[in-house]
């Protein structure tokens, strides 16, 4: 039977989902964060599934996208890319503004129209597997391995949201100090089995920072670790706790804000571990390897960042990449430049765990736990939550992504996003950490 594979509707549901209140160097996390649904719907009735960012700039951008999908063939997914290229936002409503959390630079409607494109090219694939009865990882060539591997993602945490502000509660308590680092590591380790742990910095003085480090290597000798200020970081505090680091950390992630900086990092370790090996110190370790999931987020910002040495390491995140096929150009780029890649997450729900683990599960030397904020997130939109064994998700073999909409919890989420009037449609970390203090300002330039 010949299936009519048109695209006949295209449904957008922006929901708001709730967060835990996480420390990053811009503040902390709302109780709420946006996320937009994406749902196409083929004439002859088979629907797939995406999911992005959700704050207004994306959805203005969403639906316009939408109308223009209608009538195209949902396997046509370089037209997709052709299409929204004349879909665009009022620049001056995009033009300086830094990413919340992920300070990914300057946005410009590429970097917006691309983030909202992944999750239509999600939704495609997702619809394309179900009516060939094919995984996704199928139509992308085929997995390489059958589970992927997700690291604990740790972040300092107050114990609630601000008194009197609405919110869920969770039972991870507070984590403020090393102890409480550990305690939570300790946690995810019992609840999901993860035996790689990444610490979201640039919230404490350094010192505090690397004693935190230092307190999960005692406590989980030989685990791979990470440490990521968001560049928070001047280049020579980022070669200072590189240094005092360097036999424990499996990489630094973004220490410095840009190319040029992360440049002259990576010189400036290079330089010091060259000169203790002239010294004699045979042995010691070439320098921490330096990760980026904010000064490689576009193609074009390849070339100078990998000329200059600048990162070892490419935290892809397919929603800012476009989704899974560009995903696998950049590994493609980045092998040829003897770069390592991994995967980058932000607040994200079951849909795009499900896009991430079936694209890692494509990518040859994949050799770095992938990040996911998904245990943080105790709330979905899918009928049955992606579980982490020994930290590792299965890839799904089932047709398309492999997950099923559950309807009633996206309209109670939607709900929450129709009813909100407090600003949560935008997600603002300094906007909410000026709740518990109202003299906060988000750093412009770097804090230590
Ligand atoms: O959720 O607070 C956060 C993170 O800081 C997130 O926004 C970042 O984009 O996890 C991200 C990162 O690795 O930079
Ligand atoms: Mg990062």
């Amino acid at each position: 039977m010949t299936r009519d594979l048109t695209v006949s509707e295209v449904r957008l549901t922006p929901i708001l989902v709730a967060d835990p209140p996480l420390l990053n160097t811009q503040g902390v996390h709302q109780p709420y964060t946006p996320r937009l649904i994406v749902e196409v719907v083929t004439a002859d009735g088979t629907s797939g599934v995406g999911e992005t960012y959700g704050d207004t700039k994306y959805l203005e951008l969403a639906r316009p996208l939408a109308d223009k999908l209608v009538g195209r063939q949902v396997s046509d997914l370089n037209g997709l890319f052709t299409v929204a290229e004349d879909v665009a936002v009022d620049d001056s409503r995009t033009s300086d503004r830094l990413d919340v959390g992920g300070l990914r630079g300057v946005q410009t409607n590429d970097k917006l129209r691309l983030s909202v494109l992944s999750a239509f090219e999600v939704a495609c694939l997702d619809a394309l597997g179900k009516a060939l009865g094919l995984p996704v990882h199928a139509l992308l060539g085929g997995k390489l391995r059958d589970e992927v591997e997700y690291s604990a993602y740790l972040f300092y945490k107050y114990a609630a949201h601000p008194e009197g502000v609405a919110a869920e509660q969770d039972d991870w308590g507070a984590a403020l100090d090393p102890a409480g680092v550990v305690t939570q590591a300790r946690r995810f380790k019992e609840r999901y089995g993860f035996t790689s742990f990444k610490l979201k910095g640039g919230v404490f003085p350094p010192d505090e920072e690397i004693a935190a480090i230092r307190a999960l290597a005692e406590a989980f000798p030989g685990h791979p670790l990470r440490l990521d200020p968001n560049g928070a970081w001047s280049v020579e505090t980022s070669v200072k706790v590189a240094e005092e680091l360097r036999d424990v950390l499996e990489y630094l992630e973004d220490p410095a804000l840009g190319t040029s900086a992360m440049a002259e990092v990576a010189a400036r370790l290079k330089g010091a571990a060259r000169s203790a090996s002239d010294k004699g110190g045979g042995g010691r370790r070439a320098g921490v390897p330096l990760a980026t999931n904010m000064c490689v987020t576009t193609f074009d910002e390849i070339k100078e960042a990998f000329t200059r040495g600048a990162v070892q390491v490419v935290l892809s995140d397919h929603h800012y990449w476009g989704g899974l096929r560009n995903t696998r150009e950049l590994a493609a780029v980045c092998r040829a430049f003897g770069v390592g890649v991994s995967m980058h997450s932000n607040t994200h729900l079951g849909i795009s765990l499900a896009a991430m683990t079936h694209v890692a599960s494509t990518v040859p030397g994949l050799h770095h736990a992938c990040d996911t904020h998904y245990p943080w997130q105790s709330e979905d939109v899918i009928t049955e939550r992606i579980a982490f064994t020994g930290g590792r998700v299965a890839v799904p073999d089932a047709p398309g992504l492999g997950v099923t909409l559950d309807r009633d919890r996206l309209a109670a989420l939607h709900e929450r996003w129709l009813a909100d009037d407090g600003g949560l449609r935008e997600r603002d970390d300094a906007a909410a950490m000026r709740v518990a203090d109202p003299g906060w300002v988000t750093p412009t330039v770097p804090r230590w």
